[in-house]
């Protein structure tokens, strides 16, 4: 298998993150330049289906993109340590969870980097107000994540999840514009220091 990788962006990042939970070491990483439009030619386009990474190749020439998607892949084939859940009522949860973090937080967040950072006006123009007002968005899931994490170790289960990586590295792709989440969300900083303290968290940076 080949995974289509640009280190620095962060939905690549999430299949990093869940294949060095997994252990998982047969995977070829294609590196992809984003900047300079690697991922617009028309090869990667006519592989791919569309001009975004991350993409799995499997070695029957089917590729899949969608970092969750990919991650679901890589569970079926890896199944140890579970990410998304073992049976149908946990892969709901999951699934709800990790919907709801990349809708309501990573898209957001995601949103608001490419929106303001200089380097990133290469993608797309700067848009000062559609920017605030994902960041605004953003924190208002924070806020509900932050009660939820009051009284749950993690997002989904009471054990590290694929919605955990989705909402970690949202969160921490807002660096990039030295953006921190509020100081009062505290439920939501204890959360994110133990999953930044995950050896795992660190192989997929
Ligand atoms: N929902 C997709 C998003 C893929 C995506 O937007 N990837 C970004 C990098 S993080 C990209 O390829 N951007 C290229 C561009 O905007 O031109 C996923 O989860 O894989």
């Amino acid at each position: 298998m080949k995974l289509y990788d640009s280190h620095r962006a962060p939905n690549p990042r999430r299949v990093r993150w869940v294949m060095a939970e997994k252990g998982i070491e047969d995977v070829e990483i294609v590196p992809i330049d984003i900047m300079s439009g690697e991922h617009k030619t028309p090869e990667y386009r006519a592989r791919v289906g569309v001009p975004h990474v991350p993409a799995l190749e499997l070695d029957d020439g089917t590729t899949i993109s969608e970092s969750v998607a990919i991650g679901r892949y890589l569970e079926s084939m890896y199944p140890e340590p579970n990410l998304f859940g073992v049976d149908a009522r946990e892969q709901a949860i999951v699934e709800m969870w990790t919907r709801r973090c990349e809708f309501y937080l990573a898209n957001p967040i995601m949103l608001n980097v490419r929106l303001t950072h200089p380097a990133l006006a290469i993608l797309e123009a700067a848009q000062t107000e559609v920017a605030d007002y994902n960041r605004l968005s953003a924190e208002r899931f924070m806020k509900t994540l932050d009660r939820h994490l009051a009284d749950h170790p993690f997002i989904a289960l009471d054990r590290f999840t694929i919605a955990d990586i989705v909402g970690v590295v949202g969160l921490d792709f807002a660096r990039l514009v030295k953006y921190r989440p509020p100081e009062e969300f505290t439920h939501l900083s204890r959360w994110l220091e133990d999953c930044r303290a995950r050896p795992a968290a660190k192989a997929g940076v």
